[in-house]
C-alpha cells in the first residue's frame, strides 16, 4: 500500500494502483492481481485521486495506465455489481467517476497486456493512445453478463472500428487479438510482451520532451474532432492554432527550426 502525499488536502492511501512519477512521466498500474485488476470503486477513485494531483502538477506532461503482463483490467468488478438495483444508479450516479479519465486534459497512453474487457476496454479506450502487447485481448462481453456496455463501449468502439465490428464485439461478446485490434484501428501499435514497457516509455518519453500547453491543445483539437462533426471540429481546431501563436513556446519552436537547433520549451 503506498500513500500520497499532497501539499494541501487529504491523502489518500492506494491499495489498488501504484504510482510513479519520474522525468515529466506519471506511471498508473493497475494493482489487484487476484482479480485481473478488476475495476472495484475504491480503484476508480485510486486513479481519480492521481490523475486529479496530475491535472494540477506542471512536473508532468504524460501519463501511462498499465496493467499486468495478464491483464490491464477483466472490466469492472461483478462482485460489486451484481446485487445493484435500478433505483441505485437513479440515485447515485455511477457513470460520473469513470468519466474522469475522458476529461483529463493531458496525454494518457495505455500500455495493454493481456485481458481489456468490458470496462477495462472502455478506460483504454478512454486513454488517447492505446500500445497493445501481443498477448492483448480487448473485447466487451457484458452481453454475457445480461446487461451492456455503461461507461462508452457502444460509443466509443463504434467510432473506433465502425459499426459491423463494434456491433459484433458488443452483440456476441467475443475477443478480438491485439493483431485484430490493429486492423482495425483501435490501437496504435502491437509489440512483443517483452517490449511493451519500453516501447510505452519511449512515446511517453517523446512525448514529455513537448511543450505542455501544446499537447493540451492538440488533445483537445483531436477529441473535437472525435467528439463532433468535422465543421465544429475544423472551426475549433483554428481557434486553438490561433491561440498558439501567444504562446512563448511557438515562437521558440519556429524560432529554434530557424535556428538549426533543438527547441527549449518553458511550457508557457
Ligand atoms: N470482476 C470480479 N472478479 C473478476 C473479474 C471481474 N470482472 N474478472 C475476473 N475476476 C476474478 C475471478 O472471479 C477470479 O477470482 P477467484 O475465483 O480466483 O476468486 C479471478 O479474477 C481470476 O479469474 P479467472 O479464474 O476467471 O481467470 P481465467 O484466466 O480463467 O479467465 C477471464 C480470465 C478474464 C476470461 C475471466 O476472468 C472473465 O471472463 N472475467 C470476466 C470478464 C467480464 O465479463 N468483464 C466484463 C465485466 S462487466 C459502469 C462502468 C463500466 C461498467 C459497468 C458500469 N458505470 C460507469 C455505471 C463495466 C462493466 C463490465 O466491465
Amino acid at each position: 500500500m503506498s500513500k500520497i502525499d499532497r501539499t494541501r488536502g487529504s491523502i489518500m492511501e492506494l491499495e489498488n494502483i501504484i504510482f510513479k512519477k519520474a522525468n515529466k512521466i506519471a506511471t498508473i498500474t493497475l494493482n489487484r492481481p487476484k482479480f485481473l485488476n478488476a475495476l472495484c470503486d475504491q480503484l476508480i477513485k485510486e486513479i481519480n485521486y492521481i490523475l486529479d494531483l496530475l491535472s494540477k502538477d506542471d512536473e508532468v506532461h504524460v501519463v501511462i495506465l498499465k496493467g499486468s503482463h495478464k491483464a490491464f483490467a477483466a472490466g469492472a468488478d461483478i462482485n460489486e455489481m451484481k446485487d445493484l438495483k435500478l433505483i441505485s444508479h437513479i440515485k447515485k450516479d455511477f457513470i460520473k467517476p469513470w468519466e474522469e479519465i475522458s476529461k483529463f486534459k493531458k496525454p494518457i497512453i495505455a500500455s495493454v497486456a493481456g485481458y481489456a474487457l468490458g470496462g477495462g476496454c472502455e478506460i483504454a479506450m478512454m486513454c488517447d493512445v492505446i500500445i497493445a502487447a501481443d498477448n492483448a485481448k480487448f473485447g466487451q462481453p457484458e452481453i454475457n453478463l445480461g446487461t451492456i456496455p455503461a461507461a462508452g463501449g457502444t460509443q466509443r468502439l463504434v467510432k473506433s472500428v465502425g459499426k459491423s465490428k463494434a456491433m459484433e464485439l458488443v452483440l456476441s461478446g467475443s475477443t478480438i487479438s491485439a493483431e485484430e485490434a490493429l486492423n482495425y484501428g483501435l490501437v496504435s501499435k502491437v509489440v512483443p510482451i517483452e517490449d511493451l514497457d519500453n516501447t510505452t516509455i519511449n512515446l511517453a518519453e517523446n512525448i514529455a520532451n513537448k511543450s505542455l500547453p501544446i499537447l493540451i491543445l492538440a488533445k483537445e483539437a483531436i477529441l473535437r474532432s472525435f467528439e463532433s462533426t468535422l465543421s465544429e471540429g475544423m472551426i475549433n481546431e483554428r481557434r486553438l492554432f490561433q491561440s498558439t501563436f501567444e504562446l512563448e513556446d511557438r515562437k521558440e519552436g519556429m524560432m529554434a527550426f530557424i535556428e538549426k537547433r533543438s527547441p527549449k520549451f518553458k511550457n508557457n
